[in-house]
């Protein structure tokens, strides 16, 4: 009745930006990750008889609120399967991603709740089913239930059967790393719900987006099978700006940008002109991602911390999928 597991989080090269069922979160294109070894989420669910409701400490702080109800509605599904529907748990997580790097922790927070909570819960499920019920928490989590490069194949079952992650090249594949470049920032922000949701429904860009990902999923996955670091930077970069360009059509429009997204933007061209290979990608947040190989990683590190308004640069390289501790 009690088990724990780690997940790692990641992120992605070909974006996951809009659903097409908001219910079981099902999207609307396929996407791609890479999971990070440097950020991760720990998490104990231990199922007891005397528990009159669902309670969830994160980082030893009990949690209620908006967060806690995504935890409980998460635990349900794993009631349903059980059908022991009266039964409830404590759930403990510690999460050592920093929500200052940009990255949404929910990714590796609904990754390991649902690996311990199938666990605990006496599930058998193969990693496919454990990334399918993950994707029912948040959809990006589902990529992180594999590490190394990971595919969140959309699917076209409307009760979302077929909609779940794929491994595409384990973490030894390919030492690629990614450096999260984290800026000074005071921006109120739009969650990435809220403005997916907004995207699908008032951008006329939107149907562009869609159109167009199919293909950049296909070459991204041909240059990760070559080691094409140029090819699937390329890629990375170019789709990462698509999918930000949908917002700008939006109504009303929005943008994750701070003019030290632009700079920071600006200085990694910068910084391919002057010879040294590295592509940006963006989240649905200010912050920017600098993907380079790893002997260039002192040379990427200084340039980028010399940059006004960076506050911190963190260093991660490709991790591992779900483990149970
Ligand atoms: C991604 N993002 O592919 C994209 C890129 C943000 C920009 O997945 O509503 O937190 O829980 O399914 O997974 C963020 O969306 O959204 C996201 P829900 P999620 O990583």
């Amino acid at each position: 009745m009690k088990a724990t597991a780690r997940a790692h989080t990641n992120i992605a090269l070909i974006k996951y930006w809009g659903k097409r069922n908001e219910q079981l979160i099902l999207p609307t294109n396929s996407s791609l990750s890479l999971t990070l070894n440097g950020f991760h989420t720990t998490t104990t669910v231990e199922f007891q008889e005397d528990l009159t409701e669902d309670n969830f400490f994160l980082n030893d702080e009990s949690v209620k609120g908006e967060q806690y109800d995504r935890v409980a509605k998460f635990l349900d599904l794993i009631r349903l399967r059980t059908g022991k529907e009266g039964l409830y748990a404590s759930v403990r997580s510690t999460n050592e991603v920093p929500t200052a790097a940009g990255f949404a922790s929910s990714a590796s927070g609904f990754a390991a709740l649902a690996a311990a909570g199938t666990k605990a819960a006496g599930l058998e499920m193969s990693s496919q089913d454990l990334s399918r019920i993950t994707r029912q928490g948040s959809g990006s989590a589902c990529r992180s239930i594999y590490g190394g490069f990971a595919e969140w194949r959309m699917g076209d079952r409307p009760d979302g059967a077929d909609s779940h992650a794929i491994p595409v090249a384990s973490a030894e594949h390919w030492d690629i790393r990614v450096a999260a470049v984290v800026l000074n920032d005071t921006m109120k922000k739009v969650s990435s719900r809220a403005g997916m949701k907004r995207t699908v429904e008032t951008s006329p860009f939107f149907r562009g987006w869609i159109e167009s990902v199919p293909n950049d999923l296909k070459e991204i996955k041909a240059g990760i099978a070559m080691k094409d670091f140029e090819k699937v930077g390329q890629i990375a970069e170019a789709n990462c700006l698509k999918m930000h360009a949908t917002t700008l059509g939006a109504n009303p429009p929005f943008t994750y940008w701070l003019d030290t997204t632009m700079t920071v933007m600006q200085k990694v061209r910068e910084m391919r002109k002057s010879g040294l290979p590295v592509y940006f990608t963006i989240d649905a947040g200010p912050n920017v991602k600098v993907l380079y190989l790893p002997e260039y990683e002192e040379k990427v590190k200084q340039i980028l911390s010399d940059i006004e308004g960076v506050t911190d640069v963190r260093l991660s390289k490709v991790g591992q999928g779900v483990t149970y501790l």
